[in-house]
């Protein structure tokens, strides 16, 4: 990419597309393209294909994507397959029918068989059933990877697919029913303190594993792969280190100053056991993460206590 390189960051506004934006303007980019959903429904077809038309776009991040934590996962069945299915499909056909020179498609660890061998390598894909509370999502990421790949061989087009696990920083959604556990975990502990409330409740076991990348280097190993990974299939984007929910719960705990203890709400569902990523080939390549997770949590608690005062 050169530095007035016309790039679009389909996405931009939530946690991943906008620490990719933070980026790419750190790095000295000049000609970064956005646009709100409002300006442009990535889900409906013609649209998209305007404005690919119309902008000759030279390289497409492409970090829209309907998310959520496990609960809206298992409850939007519908809304994660359809939306992600329509996102993905009009931009990386947009993008092949318009000439860009080099596309980026972000997935999920969740793509991976639930019972996978730990960690995960990149080959594991497709070799096992899914884990049910994704399987939606997980089955339009999958779809959107073998596109990627499918343009290659038959148009060969430079579309790259690659898999965060998970994701936490700044913009991230603490929706107490629908996002993440991170973000949940800060918002209940702080609510918690602040009401002087004697315990926090965690859903299921808290013995599932997972393992925890900060936004802000999630970006990095975008631009890193951006600009030096022009192979098909996928690369892996983690950690290589994962901690049980409850460790992760004692952890935001201690970063937030509570004083109380957890309780464990067993009509919640655990989800897939663990999902650790083997992260040796984008290692080989060159790439290795920066931020300890007590440093991201105290990073991210910090912004969220200034918020929510
Ligand atoms: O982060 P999370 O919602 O999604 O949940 P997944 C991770 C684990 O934390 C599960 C437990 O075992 C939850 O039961 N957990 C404990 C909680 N307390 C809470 C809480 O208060 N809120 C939440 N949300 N979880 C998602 C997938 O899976 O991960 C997506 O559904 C995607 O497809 C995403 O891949 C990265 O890690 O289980």
């Amino acid at each position: 990419m050169n530095k007035d390189s016309k790039i679009f960051i389909a996405g931009h506004r939530g946690m991943v597309g906008s620490a990719i934006h933070r980026k790419l303007l750190s790095e000295g980019f000049t000609n970064i393209m956005v646009r709100t959903s409002s300006e442009l429904d990535l889900r409906v077809q013609e649209p998209v294909n305007e404005f690919f038309e119309t902008e000759q776009i030279d390289y497409v991040f492409l970090a829209a994507a309907k998310v959520g934590g496990i609960m809206a996962n298992n409850t939007y069945r519908a809304d994660f397959l359809y939306e992600n299915l329509m996102i993905q499909s009009n931009v990386i056909h947009s993008a092949y029918a318009t000439g860009v020179k080099k596309l980026m498609f972000l997935g999920s660890s969740c793509i991976y068989p639930k019972l996978a061998p730990q960690p995960m390598k990149e080959e594991y894909l497709l070799t096992g059933l899914l884990e049910s509370t994704n399987e939606p999502y997980a089955i339009a990421k999958i779809a959107g990877i073998k596109m990627c790949d499918a343009y290659r061989a038959q148009y060969g087009c430079n579309f790259i697919s690659v898999m965060p696990t998970n994701l936490y920083g700044p913009n991230d959604n603490y929706d107490l029913q629908n996002a993440h556990v991170l973000p949940t975990l800060i918002r209940k502990f702080h609510e918690a303190k602040q009401n002087g409330d004697p315990a926090v409740t965690i859903w299921g076991t808290g013995t599932p594993k997972r393992e925890f990348l900060h936004a802000d280097d999630l970006a990095s190993a975008c631009f890193f792969l951006m600009e030096n990974y022009n192979e098909e299939g996928l690369v892996n984007i983690g950690t290589g280190e994962d901690v049980t929910i409850t460790e992760l719960a004692m952890l935001i705990k201690e970063v937030v100053g509570y004083e109380g203890s957890l309780v464990y709400d067993h009509t919640k569902p655990d989800g897939t056991p663990r999902k650790l990523m083997d992260v040796s080939k984008l290692t080989q390549l060159g790439w290795k993460y920066s931020i300890e997770l007590k440093d991201g949590l105290k990073r991210v608690y910090g912004d969220y206590k200034n918020s929510h005062p």
